[in-house]
């Protein structure tokens, strides 16, 4: 499998933790998302994914793209070592979870909405802050009802992939964390398991450090 991805894209890193917690290998292809006007507006990499958007993974000749869509591929290929609960009430919960940040938070800022903010005079970090703060305070409260020492339960599920690259882009946009004590302490149990050490933006062959 081949990963188009970017370092510090937060929907690609989620799809490195679902890899890497899976234990399965994959070639990482950089994709730079400034350079050249962004290299996934670019005629190749649109050819895989015509919303201009990383990450895309290559599974022999097909190119799936949207990051929830790879994480349902790779459960139903690799079951083994599962993303989701077991029971069905926390499985649902997860997907609610992953989606407040797939759907709520990351894509009100995206690299595209950011530009376009400040194409139109928008100071962006204001309206980034606004919805990451609202989207956390909700998944912190839907992650506190269902208990457990990672987001859904006491075992990693992509509602973390998903939570963990949001926080670091929280911090970016200088984010007041002082609210978001229980999301912090799970985002150190993550911190210190290796398969999202692995996956941290920090870590990949394209990192600006
Ligand atoms: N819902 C999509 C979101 C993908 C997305 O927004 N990717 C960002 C990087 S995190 C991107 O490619 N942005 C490029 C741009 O805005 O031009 C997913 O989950 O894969």
């Amino acid at each position: 499998m081949k990963l188009f991805t970017y370092w510090r894209s937060s929907a690609s890193w989620r799809v490195r933790i679902a890899l890497e917690l899976k234990g399965l290998e994959y070639e990482y292809i950089p994709v730079h998302l400034v350079n050249n006007g962004g290299e996934q507006k670019g005629i190749e990499h649109m050819a895989k994914n015509p919303m201009a958007q990383i990450p895309v993974l290559e599974v022999g000749d097909v190119y799936i793209s949207q990051s929830v869509a790879i994480f349902e591929y790779l459960e139903e290929m690799f079951p083994e070592t599962p993303l989701l609960p077991e029971d069905p009430v926390l499985r649902a919960y997860t997907r609610q979870l992953g989606e407040i940040v797939n759907s709520g938070i990351q894509p009100l800022q995206n690299l595209a909405v950011i530009q376009r903010l400040k194409g139109m005079d928008i100071d962006p970090k204001p309206w980034c802050q606004h919805f990451i703060r609202d989207g956390l305070l909700a998944f912190q409260k839907i992650s506190e009802a269902c208990g457990g020492t990672f987001s859904c339960g006491d075992e990693p599920t992509w509602a973390d992939a998903c939570l963990i690259p949001q926080l670091y882009n929280a911090r970016r946009f200088e984010l007041d964390f002082s609210e978001l004590g229980y999301l912090a302490e799970i985002e150190k149990r993550c911190s210190e398991l290796q398969p999202f050490i692995n996956a941290h933006a920090s870590r990949q062959p394209d990192a600006v450090q």
